[in-house]
């Protein structure tokens, strides 16, 4: 017997297979890479096959590109050669690890992803988001995080604890306080912007809290 599908049908059962994109935003020292291990834990009791990667990396290539964004170079860097570099390197994650993840049904769950260009490139740098907008549906097509979790806290806070790591500063944390000022606001702003998708932690609070909050969110979206 022949069962007939309609197109609707097709594209519903694509969906219901596909993984959901979870992404993990906030300035230097918010304690995302703290916390992914947990969020990671979390999905997995819950089922979920998951995939943890970070930005900018994430793959053999994309990690030799961050070499070149967090590294010091004689003359400096160029604000454009910045924002090409970070979706160069976003363009092989994409292709290498986070559609074909996706498309297995597996989660995947990114330290950071194109929230943080314009937070850093748009908000810290001064570019345009427009030309960003332009780079991000080049690079990606379609493809948005479901769901975004953002560190939230203060700029003083933020970098007094990154500052008590022990490995070297990088070209970005060499930053003034002024820049990470305007990344944070430019966090926020995206966050007002997409209520649905963003859930903004407050970061500033002891890690078992924070982390007891990031679960109730999780709860709620994969319950
Ligand atoms: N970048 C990235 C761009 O400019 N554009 C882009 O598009 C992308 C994707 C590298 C840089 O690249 C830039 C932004 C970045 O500058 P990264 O590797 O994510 O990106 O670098 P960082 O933000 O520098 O990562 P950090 O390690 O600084 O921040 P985390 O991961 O948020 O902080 P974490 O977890 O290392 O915690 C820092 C310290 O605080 C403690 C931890 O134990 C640790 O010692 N801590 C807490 N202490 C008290 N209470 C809590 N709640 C705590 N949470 C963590």
């Amino acid at each position: 017997m022949c069962v007939a599908t309609n197109s609707a049908d097709v594209e519903g059962d694509a969906m219901s297979r596909r993984g959901r994109f979870i992404t993990v935003e906030g300035g230097e020292g918010a304690g995302k890479s703290t916390c992914i291990d947990s969020i990671r834990r979390h999905l997995e009791v819950a089922g979920r096959r998951v995939v943890v990667t970070r930005e900018p990396g994430g793959t053999p290539l994309a990690e030799e590109i961050r070499g070149l964004l967090l590294g010091q170079h004689d003359g400096g860097m160029a604000n454009d050669t910045e924002l090409l570099l970070v979706f160069a390197a976003r363009a092989d994650h994409i292709a290498r690890v986070i559609r074909p993840a996706l498309e297995r049904g597996d989660w995947v769950l990114s330290d950071r992803f194109t929230d943080a260009t314009y937070a850093y490139q748009g908000g810290g740098r001064g570019l345009g988001d427009e030309r960003i907008a332009l780079l991000e549906n080049f690079v990606q097509g379609d493809l948005r995080p479901d769901l975004t979790l953002l560190l939230d806290l203060p700029v003083t806070i933020g970098l007094a604890r990154a500052a008590g790591r022990e490995a070297a500063p990088d070209r970005f944390e060499r930053e003034a306080a002024a820049f990470f000022e305007r990344v944070r606001a430019a966090y926020r702003e995206r966050a007002a912007r997409e209520p649905e998708r963003f859930r903004i932690i407050d970061a500033s609070q002891p890690l078992d809290q924070v982390m007891a909050r990031i679960g109730e969110v999780l709860d709620a979206y994969d319950g």
